[in-house]
């Protein structure tokens, strides 16, 4: 394909920016006006445009994708076309008879869409397009924008949680039409001062301090794990998804001064013993001060979860300091999580998973009452009573091909004012491992730092 900028010049000959004084939607006067629709009347433009957008985006994530009616409609159509991903289709008002659906074609609940936009200005269309998708038990994560207006909405959505993936923003395309004789100086001035006066303000509420937080803890577990990140200046956990007792050991021993907690899957390991394991695990926890969060996800009602944490091989509770469970069996499943604390998994990080929006309110009511737990697994903000943990965080990658959807520590932090971020194949897969974790840490650490 040609470049970017010679693919945004060919878009530019359709007339799709005017420059001059237009009265905006809003009321404002701007001193541009975008409008992509004549963008679909050019076929080979349009399947160039389908393929910029598909060719940033971690694919694999998508089971489906939708255009926000009407521009970018055609858009999702011919990236549907180009990549096989099934498209569905937003209705702008509900039909006013037969099945009332806002959502057509076919779907199941539990898919992941990804959503086109041709301009995003406030994001409050999207705004009003997400919860219909999402009503309909679909999951939304990525947004794809042709053109960021650069007036807030970008931040506003990614506020939010969702990743915001933009071809162009119009400061570049400023740039280019300067660069090729289409704007002069002072027209480029009038639109940066347009655009530095006209930034929709979302009020971003200040996330608490590890020093907040502990102030007012209440659970001995969730102040440890406080005093840890505030003494190593790390909120990292590393995810020990290793096989042997021998990997396990290595790696929490390599890793170890960067951590505040080894997360395991005690039931990965083939040798698992009690003495060759658990007492050595330990022996390192103290020397390099860092807790052990068994991530056994708890998922049954409370009698069997009580026999499954103290009893079998494992025995959690004789050296685990929290554990994660889902609260799918409901608050009393929980009481027998005593003497450690109880991480509820509100929200998952893979694909097509079930924890929809309705789904993480009711999980997030258990979450908050009840004493065991100390905080939440989730790709969502949670109430600041309870710690954050976000898994799926990786620099390198946005994806495995399995499921799995990566997000960046700046991302998590900033926008989802995580907590703590969890992070497996980054660090245990790493050529060396004690190196990564120390990188995540930093990374972790700065982008805490940034989000204050
Ligand atoms: O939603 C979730 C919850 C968890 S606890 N998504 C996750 O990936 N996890 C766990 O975090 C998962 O079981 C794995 O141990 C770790 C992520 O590993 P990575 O290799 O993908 O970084």
């Amino acid at each position: 394909m040609e470049s970017k900028r010679a693919f945004f010049l060919e878009c530019y000959e359709l007339g799709i920016i005017k420059f001059g004084k237009f009265t905006l939607k809003s009321g404002i006067e701007s001193p541009f006006y975008v409008d992509l629709r004549p963008l679909a009347s050019d076929p080979k433009i349009l399947k160039h445009l389908a393929n910029y957008l598909l060719e940033m985006l971690p694919l694999d994530n998508f089971d489906l994708i939708c255009g926000v009616p009407y521009a970018a409609l055609p858009m999702a159509t011919a990236m549907s076309l180009e990549s096989y991903l099934p498209l569905i289709i937003k209705r702008k008002e509900a039909k006013e008879y037969g099945t009332k659906k806002m959502i057509e074609g076919i779907f199941t609940k539990g898919q992941n869409c990804l959503l086109v936009e041709d301009v995003i200005t406030s994001g409050k269309s999207l705004l009003e397009t997400i919860p219909e998708v999402e009503n309909e038990g679909i999951t939304v994560s990525d947004i794809v924008v042709v053109l960021d207006r650069q007036q807030g909405g970008r931040e506003m959505l990614e506020n939010k949680g969702y990743r915001v993936h933009t071809l162009f923003t119009i400061s570049e395309v400023c740039v280019i039409l300067k660069e090729e004789g289409y704007l002069d100086d002072e027209e480029v001035k009038r639109i940066q001062d347009f655009l530095n006066g006209n930034v929709v303000q979302f009020k971003e509420e200040k996330r608490l301090s590890y020093e907040q937080k502990l102030e007012c803890s209440d659970h001995s577990v969730k102040t440890r794990l406080l005093e840890i990140a505030i003494e190593k200046n790390s909120n990292l956990i590393a995810s020990a998804d290793v096989m042997t007792t021998a990997e396990l050991l290595k790696l929490a021993d390599e890793v170890g001064p960067h951590i505040v907690a080894l997360k395991t899957h005690i039931d990965i390991l083939t040798d698992f013993d009690p003495d060759a394991t658990i007492l050595p695990l330990k022996d390192l926890a103290a020397k390099h001060n860092f807790l052990l969060m068994e991530d056994r996800k708890f998922a049954d009602i409370g009698n069997t979860q009580e026999l499954q944490f103290t009893y079998g091989s494992y025995k959690i509770s004789n050296w685990a300091d929290f554990v994660t469970s889902h609260v799918i069996g409901g608050y009393d499943s929980l009481d027998c999580f005593r003497n450690v604390g109880v991480v509820a998994i509100v929200s998952m990080s893979s694909k097509g998973t079930l924890t929809d929006k309705n789904y993480q309110e009711e999980a997030l009511k258990v979450a908050v009452s009840h004493p065991n737990v100390i905080g939440g697994v989730s790709q969502h903000e949670v109430p600041e009573e309870l710690l954050l943990f976000t898994p799926g965080v990786n620099l390198a990658d946005a994806g495995d091909g399995k499921g799995q959807q990566y997000n960046t520590p700046e991302h998590v932090f900033s926008k989802i004012k995580t907590d703590f971020m969890i992070v497996g194949r980054g660090i245990y897969k790493a050529d060396n491992p004690e190196t990564a974790a120390l990188n995540y840490k930093i990374a972790g650490w700065n982008a805490y730092l940034a989000s204050l």
